[in-house]
């Protein structure tokens, strides 16, 4: 089919229903579903009220003193934070550690390989790592951003697809966006378009087709990184719109926020153990992906050196 004819297709097909589930109630598996349909689901009452102030309390004087970005991409508007690695530790354990997120992440995004040692048949798994941690307040009077797929950053080329053909591994990145205060399509919500991640590469986004994914505080918005979504306009007078955020990626690409240079290495081997500094990427991913002299990354921060793990 030539280009056009993928393309009109893309934006003529049925936009596919945006599931809302509890987080009390939901599983992994209807999280992974309903990613495969639509790429993207809410989850109610992901977060409770009390850790939302302890991230606000960690995030807040980092906002006060975030300048405005240089360029299109983010509002004037908008005030964002990184490294939320180093700077909270609550917003790593209940955002980026909240269960059925991880659950999901490891079945979407775990990689397995077999490859011959000479004679032996070696299988390596690598684990889903952090991607990237960012905290947005988009401003009132903020522009909307451009509709823009994530997942651009590792060259990913899509194919037109239907979700029965959707293969579990193709997306190389899942995001998770929690709403701080209550989001709505006014203040700024996140909006995507339902389906897209089973477009063509070359099929534009349309703002015709956005679902705004509005949030109480607490309740989240799952995405896979080849949707087509983007921050959007605040039209109200005085509200900032507050996501915490966060992606995951596989193993063994590289880092969309650089992990080891964003955040004092100091100050994470003093708020974590193994587990969480593997997630945040002091980990290899086998086989043999990410070594220093002493062999395992966790060695640099002084920690026992795990054996076995380089295949
Ligand atoms: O602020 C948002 O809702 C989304 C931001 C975003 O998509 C991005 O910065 O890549
Ligand atoms: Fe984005």
């Amino acid at each position: 089919m030539s280009s056009t004819k993928l393309f009109e297709n893309d934006l003529k097909r049925p936009l596919p229903k945006v599931e809302v589930f509890d987080s009390a109630s939901v599983s992994p598996e209807q999280i992974v579903a309903a990613l495969t349909k639509a790429g993207g689901c809410v989850i109610k009452n992901a977060v409770s009220p009390s850790d939302l102030s302890l991230i606000q309390k960690d995030v807040q004087p980092f906002l006060d003193a975030d300048k405005p970005w240089e360029g299109d991409f983010f509002p004037r508007e908008t005030r964002r934070v990184n490294g939320l690695a180093a700077k909270s530790k609550v917003f790593m354990e209940k955002i980026v550690c909240y269960e059925p997120y991880q659950s999901v992440c490891s079945k979407l995004l775990s990689s397995t390989t077999k490859n011959y040692l000479g004679q032996d048949l070696q299988v390596s798994t690598s684990q889903p790592q952090l991607n990237n941690t960012i905290v947005f307040a988009i401003g009132p009077g903020a522009k909307p951003q451009p509709l823009h797929r994530d997942d651009m950053i590792h060259h990913r080329v899509l194919k037109q697809m239907n979700a029965e053909d959707y293969v579990i591994g193709q997306d190389t990145g899942i995001g998770f966006f929690v709403g701080g205060r209550k989001t709505t399509k006014a203040n700024g919500a996140t909006r995507f378009i339902p389906g897209s991640h089973l477009w063509d590469h070359d099929t534009p986004p349309s703002e015709d087709l956005t679902f705004y994914a509005e949030l109480d505080p607490g309740d989240a918005f799952v995405m896979l990184s080849s949707c087509y979504h983007g921050g959007s306009a605040n039209t109200t007078e005085d509200e900032v719109r507050l996501v915490y955020s966060c992606f995951m990626t596989k193993g063994y690409l590289r880092q969309e926020e650089n992990q080891y240079l964003n955040n004092d290495p100091e100050k994470l081997k003093e708020l974590y153990d193994d587990t969480m500094l593997r997630l945040i990427g002091y980990n290899l991913s086998a086989p043999f992906l990410g070594w220093i002299k002493e062999g395992h990354p966790l060695a640099a921060l002084g920690r026992q050196q795990p054996l076995g793990d380089m295949y």
